[in-house]
């Protein structure tokens, strides 16, 4: 109590002798930027007006930041601020015309590992400057600004500031999975738009899995043909056209992952003879499959002994090129399941004969493999490819310089594994990463917990509740946790190099489009700030209150731009923050 007392004392003198000392214009406006920049400072700060013709300039040609400007532009002049907590008023008198954009090297293209830095400066006399190496910079300086900018009656920024800012980590994506449940286009594009509000630059595409075959490949027809769940629910070659255009626009990457050789199920719809064990389930040891209920149509495997498999393949991997030109090409890799091909007769007596289930997935990966980085691309595969004892391949065939690594199986390590043998990784560990965690059982029952139905019945309903969205991963990935891991950890200098950043990742059992805002928003922006600026503050330590204001007001902003975000506290504590 004493000691209460006598902090408290001692603030109200500090508080006196600070606003006596120092002339009021020196109070910092909120800076409720998310992700927070990893520079910012002050001179003179005040607070500056907007002119009702303010107006966003670049004399830049690139087509890409023309669109970006224009839509910034709109989107300061007309965006609610209602809900945003009310900043000092030190008014200036001056008012604020434009924002002027430089940009040094207009050209670059979007790609891993470009230039995104930027600075910003407002000054207090009407004057406002961004630079930017490149395009995708100044877009992350405009969404910086408009971010800046609040009032309801007169929209105005924070003059006497000056930020420069660039991220953490190169890669910060979010995975979404369009097989399990379709997502319209707009869903999508949607969630790209936000992507890049939290100025996340890689959306990581799995489009294809054993529920469903959703793209249409020209050189392909049949897969969506047949394996889609129906004509309106396809990405046609213009859908793909604009998601990845509008990627371009947004500053975000659109990376495809075409799963292979398992997550294959849906492949059989237009050509069972190059599927294997179309009627087994992914099950883990012991289980065994109860008789109403379905999660999906038989996991599904390539045959790697089948040519036709690679016929198909190939003009898979033709199209996907053709249609995505992205330099990361997604080739899966994830979970093969040794009896799922052992179930071929074929396929079994090459394992007796030959030896080991690895030589299978390497005679695949050697046919597959070097077609890819033919089109100049790099592969991208999940960790199993290397870290599944049963079916790992050996790493002489997977170059360092044209292979990355994915790490979601939350085995001791993982990431540790990955970049001690010398490779690039990209984090997606299910225990901080995996949005559909923790969110009950797809399966119909949840009799885990469900004490009355077995007194009833006098046994256990069937409770395995299997594959992702199942809770086995639980529990649900709060954006507390999200935000606080650290995708380093553990790792030498050497090794913190080879992590070019992390994705979010959502499976999509129990979401398509109509959940999908909730469920991502806003623990993906967690992540976003996370490997953007990190989740630390000046001193080193964990930032902790601050992110929750700035959180819940990035969320109210978002919420107006049209993301259905979750809720994360109770309005209340808008205007009590603390
Ligand atoms: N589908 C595919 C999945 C999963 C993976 N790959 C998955 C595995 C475990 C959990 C969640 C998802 N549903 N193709 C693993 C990369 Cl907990």
């Amino acid at each position: 109590m004493n000691s209460i007392k006598t902090n408290s004392t001692l603030s109200l003198f500090l508080f006196i002798f600070i606003t006596t000392t120092t002339s009021t214009s020196s109070i910092k406006p909120d800076i409720n930027v998310w992700p927070k920049p990893v520079n910012i400072s002050w001179t003179n700060p005040t607070t500056t007006t907007l002119s009702p013709s303010f107006k966003i300039l670049s004399s830049c040609t690139d087509n890409h930041l023309r669109r970006a400007v224009r839509r910034y532009n709109h989107l300061i002049l007309t965006e609610l601020h209602d809900f945003i907590r009310p900043q000092p008023k030190t008014l200036s008198s001056s008012f604020l015309n434009e924002l002027l954009i430089t940009i040094s090297d207009v050209s670059a293209p979007l790609q891993h590992g470009v230039d995104e830095s930027y600075t910003l400066w407002i000054g207090s006399s009407g004057q406002a400057n961004l630079t930017a190496v490149t395009v995708w910079g100044a877009m992350h300086g405009m969404e910086t600004f408009s971010q800046l900018v609040w009032g309801t009656d007169q929209l105005m920024v924070p003059a006497g500031i000056f930020i420069s800012d660039k991220p953490l980590f190169a890669h910060r994506g979010f995975m979404l999975d369009t097989s399990r449940n379709y997502f319209p286009v707009r869903d999508i594009l949607r969630t790209i738009r936000a992507m890049s509000a939290n100025k996340m630059n890689v959306f990581h595409w799995h489009i294809t899995d054993s529920h469903s075959f959703p793209v249409e490949l020209p050189s392909e027809p049949e897969l969506a043909g047949k394996g889609s769940y129906g004509a309106k629910m396809r990405y046609s070659v213009n859908d793909i056209k604009m998601i990845v255009e509008y990627g371009m626009q947004h500053g975000v990457r659109v990376v495809p992952e075409i799963d292979t050789p398992a997550h294959t199920g849906s492949w059989a719809k237009a050509y069972p003879e190059i599927v294997t064990c179309t009627d087994m389930f992914w099950m883990p040891a012991g289980k065994t499959w109860p008789e109403r209920l379905a999660a999906e149509p038989g996991t599904g495997q390539l045959n790697p002994l089948n040519p036709k498999t690679y016929e198909v393949i190939q003009n898979i991997i033709n199209d996907t090129v053709t249609l995505f030109p992205d330099s990361f090409y997604h080739a899966g890799a994830d979970e093969v399941v040794p009896a799922c091909w052992l179930a071929d007769p074929a396929i079994s007596s090459f394992v007796s004969n030959n030896g080991t289930l690895s030589q299978l997935l390497e005679l695949f990966i050697n046919l597959t493999y070097p077609s890819i980085i033919s089109h100049n691309r790099t592969v991208v595969y999940w960790e199993d490819v290397l870290l599944d004892p049963t079916i790992s391949i050996s790493s002489s065939l997977l170059p360092k310089e044209t292979t990355i690594l994915q790490t979601w199986n939350n085995g001791p390590n993982n990431t540790k594994r990955i970049v001690s043998a010398g490779y690039r990784v990209i984090v997606s560990s299910a225990d901080f990463y995996y949005l559909d965690c923790g969110r009950g059982s797809f399966m119909g029952n949840d009799s885990r917990y469900d004490k009355q139905i077995k007194e009833e019945e006098g046994k256990e309903k069937f409770n395995y509740e299997g594959g992702s969205g199942g809770s086995w991963c639980g529990p649900y990935k709060t954006w507390q946790r999200v935000y606080a891991y650290d995708i380093t950890h553990g790792l030498t200098e050497e090794e913190k190099g080879l992590v070019i950043g992390g994705e979010v990742a959502l499976w999509t059992e129990m979401v398509d489009g109509e959940g999908l805002d909730g469920v991502v928003w806003m623990r993906a922006a967690a992540m976003a700030e996370a490997l953007w600026s990190g989740n630390r503050n000046e001193e080193g330590r964990r930032r902790n209150g601050e992110v929750v204001d700035r959180l819940m007001e990035w969320r109210y902003r978002m919420v107006g731009r049209g993301i259905r975000a979750e809720a994360l506290q109770p309005l209340w504590c808008l205007s009590n923050p603390g």
